[in-house]
């Protein structure tokens, strides 16, 4: 999508702390970290939320969350927080599906 932010990311045209680049996910650290680690899971392919979701992608979905777990033992992080905001009232701001891996600090639950 030409005016989505995180495929200018993925496409180099907007520059970004990547931490993984695979064929079809990328990860890179948030620009506005809420802990010490929070990295940010995305799948290249252009997909607006989980509300979005077709039943061709529950794969997809499936192995963003599996590359989560694998940054956050690569960031050797004991505990960790994946959310995935969907839709603006639940503080969804950029309408390209990530996961927010967050990390390092107590978390506090529920959450805001
Ligand atoms: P959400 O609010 O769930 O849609 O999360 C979007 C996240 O994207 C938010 O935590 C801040 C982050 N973000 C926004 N703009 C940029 C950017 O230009 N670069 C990076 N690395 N992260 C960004």
């Amino acid at each position: 999508m030409s005016n989505c932010l995180f495929c200018k990311i993925i496409a180099g045209e907007v520059p970004a702390t990547m931490v993984y680049r695979g064929i079809d996910i990328v990860a890179f650290r948030d620009i506005h970290p809420q802990a010490p680690t929070h990295i940010l899971v995305v799948p290249i392919k252009h997909l607006e939320s989980v509300a979005a979701m077709q039943p061709g992608d529950v794969d997809l979905v499936g192995r963003l969350v599996a590359t989560a777990k694998d940054i956050a033992h690569n960031e050797g992080l004991a505990g960790f927080r994946l959310v995935v905001n969907t839709g603006r009232e639940a503080g969804q701001s950029v309408f390209h599906l990530h996961v927010h891996v967050l990390g390092g600090r107590s978390m506090h639950w529920p959450p805001g």
